[in-house]
C-alpha cells in the first residue's frame, strides 16, 4: 500500500496489528485510506474526532454455530458470520455468502467495502455483510434449506427491516433467500422486509435479480459515453457465471457487445462466435453444473482448465464479476498488452491493488467496484422501500430509478475525483465520495461517553 499521510499510515499500521491473519480486510481498508490524505487536509476534523480510526472498527461481530443434518443423518457443524459494520447512514445493508472459503478476514472486507457502496448509491443504508463457511455443491435441495434454517435461527435474533437487512451475494440466491426468509418468518412472526432478494411472489422487487449485472452495465456506458464511445460492436470478458457475470452478460448483449468468455471456478469457456448465454444459464442455473458442459451443447468453442487464463483473451473490455483477487498483475499487464481500454469490477474486490497500479499507468479506463457493481444493493433499497410501503412498482420504473442511480454515482465519483484535482481517477472519486457522506453523519452524531 502506499498511504503518504503519517497518521494514515499509523492508522493502517494498527490495523494490521490488531487484525492478525485478515489479509483480505487489511487489502480493503488500505485501499480506502490510500484515498484520503487530501481529505483529511481539508477537513482536519476527520483526524481530529477520530472519524477513520471509528470507521475502520464494526460496531458489531458475531460468530455462531450453525448445526444442521445432512441427508444421511449425520451433524454437520458450520460457522457462521454476521458482521454489522456501520449504521450511521441507515439500517446495516449487505449480502450473506456460502463458501467454503468464508472466513472473519473476508466477512469483514465485504462489509468495510459495502459502507461506502452502500453511501454512493445515495440511499439510507448503513454497511454490513455476512456468510458461513458452508459449500453448497452437490448438495441436495433439502440439505440447502436445513442448513438455512439452522443459519436464520440464530440471525434471526440480530437482523430486522429497521436494524439490519441481509440478501444475496456468492452460493446465495433465490432458492436460499426463500429457505431464509421462511425460517425469519416462523421464528419471528412477522411480514417485514428483513431480507431482499426475496421472489417477486412474496414481497421481492422486479429487477433485483438483474440488478448488479445491469446497473454494472449502466455503470460503463457512463465510462463509455464520457469517451463517446458504447457496448456497440465491443468484445467483452466477463468472468464468473453467477447471478452478476449472467445478467451483465445480458444488458452488454442487449447494448451490443459481444461476449466472447466466461468462467467458473474450475476454468473459462472461450466463443469466438459470441458466447450463447441460454446455454450458460441452462448448465449453471438449471442444472447447477460446471460451465465445461457448454462445449459438449453447443459444439463449438474451448474450454481452459483454470480461471485465471481467461484475461488472455483479447477483448476491449473486461468485467470481472466472480470474486476477490481474480485477476492480478500477470492478468492486468495481458489485458492492456492485447488493447482493452476498460476494466470494471462485478465482483468484490476482484483486481488486485497491483493490477490496478498496472490499470492507471497505462490509462485505462478503470471502475472500482464500490462504484460498478452498486445496482444490486441500490435496487435492495429499492426493495426495502416497496415493502415499507406495502406496494410493488413495475419493472420499468425500478429499471429507470436504477439507471439514474449508475449515472449519479458514476457522475458523484468524476466530479469528486476531479474537485481534487484527480480527474478520471473514479477509485479515488469513489472512495471519497463514498467517505465523506458517512464521515459527515457519524460527526453529526457525536462520540457516546
Ligand atoms: P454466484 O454465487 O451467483 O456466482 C459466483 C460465480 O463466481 C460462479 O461462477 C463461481 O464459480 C465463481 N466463483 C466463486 N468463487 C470463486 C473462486 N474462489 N474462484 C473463482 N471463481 C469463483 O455469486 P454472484 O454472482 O452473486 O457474486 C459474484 C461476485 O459479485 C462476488 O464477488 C460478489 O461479492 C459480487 N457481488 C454480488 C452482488 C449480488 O447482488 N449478487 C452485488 C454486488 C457484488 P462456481 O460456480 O464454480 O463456484
Ligand atoms: O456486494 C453486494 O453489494 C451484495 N452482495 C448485495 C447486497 C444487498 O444487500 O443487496
Amino acid at each position: 500500500m502506499n498511504i503518504k499521510d503519517q497518521y494514515l499510515a499509523k492508522v493502517f499500521e494498527k490495523v494490521i496489528t490488531r487484525n492478525p491473519a485478515e489479509s483480505e480486510f487489511h487489502q480493503a481498508v488500505g485501499e480506502v485510506l490510500e484515498s484520503l490524505s487530501p481529505v483529511i487536509k481539508r477537513r482536519p476534523e476527520m483526524k481530529e474526532l477520530g472519524i477513520i480510526e471509528r470507521m475502520i472498527e464494526p460496531e458489531r461481530s458475531i460468530t455462531f454455530r450453525v448445526s444442521w443434518l445432512d441427508d444421511k443423518n449425520r451433524v454437520r457443524v458450520n460457522r457462521g458470520y454476521r458482521v454489522q459494520f456501520n449504521s450511521a447512514i441507515g439500517p446495516y445493508k449487505g449480502g450473506l455468502r456460502f463458501h467454503p472459503s468464508v472466513n472473519l478476514s473476508i466477512i469483514k472486507f465485504l462489509g468495510f467495502e459495502q459502507i461506502f457502496k452502500n453511501s454512493l448509491t445515495g440511499l439510507p443504508i448503513g454497511g454490513g455483510k455476512g456468510g458461513a463457511d458452508f459449500d453448497p455443491k452437490g448438495l441436495s435441495d433439502y440439505e440447502i434449506m436445513r442448513f438455512c434454517q439452522s443459519y436464520m435461527t440464530e440471525l434471526s435474533k440480530h437482523i430486522g427491516a429497521d436494524t439490519d437487512v441481509p440478501a444475496g451475494d456468492i452460493g446465495v440466491g433465490s432458492r436460499e433467500i426463500g429457505y431464509l426468509y421462511g425460517q425469519y418468518k416462523r421464528v419471528k412472526n412477522e411480514v417485514t422486509g428483513a431480507l431482499t432478494g426475496k421472489d417477486y411472489a412474496y414481497g421481492g422487487s422486479l429487477v433485483r435479480p438483474e440488478a448488479t449485472g445491469y446497473g454494472l452495465c449502466y455503470f460503463v456506458c457512463e465510462m463509455l459515453g464520457a469517451k463517446g464511445e458504447s457496448f456497440d460492436g465491443k468484445r467483452v470478458v466477463i468472468s464468473g457465471s453467477g447471478n452478476v457475470a449472467i445478467y451483465a452478460h445480458e444488458k452488454a448483449a442487449e447494448l451490443g457487445a459481444k461476449i466472447v468468455a466466461m468462467s467458473d471456478s474450475g476454468g473459462y469457456i472461450y466463443d469466438e462466435n459470441g458466447i450463447d448465454l441460454e446455454v450458460v444459464r441452462y448448465i449453471k442455473e438449471k442444472k447447477r453444473c460446471r460451465i465445461f458442459e457448454y462445449v459438449n451443447e453447443v459444439k463449438r468453442g474451448e474450454y481452459h482448465e483454470g480461471c485465471r487464463g481467461i484475461w488472455q483473451i483479447p477483448c476491449d473490455i473486461a468485467l470481472p464479476c466472480a470474486t476477490q483477487n481474480e485477476l492480478d498483475a500477470v492478468s492486468a499487464k495481458a489485458l492492456v498488452q492485447n488493447g482493452c481500454k476498460y476494466v470494471a469490477e462485478g465482483a468484490n474486490m476482484p483486481s488486485t491493488p497491483d493490477a490496478i497500479k498496472i490499470f492507471e499507468s497505462a490509462g485505462i479506463c478503470f471502475g472500482p467496484a464500490k462504484a460498478a457493481n452498486a445496482g444490486g444493493v441500490a435496487t435492495s433499497a429499492l426493495e426495502m422501500a416497496q415493502n415499507s410501503m406495502r406496494y410493488t412498482w413495475g419493472f420499468e420504473k425500478v429499471d429507470a430509478k436504477l439507471q439514474e442511480i449508475m449515472k449519479n454515482i458514476y457522475l458523484n465519483s468524476a466530479n469528486i475525483a476531479e474537485d481534487y484535482g484527480r480527474a478520471g481517477d473514479l477509485v479515488f472519486g469513489a472512495n471519497v465520495a463514498g467517505f465523506l457522506k458517512v464521515a459527515d453523519a457519524m460527526l453529526a452524531h457525536g462520540v457516546s461517553y
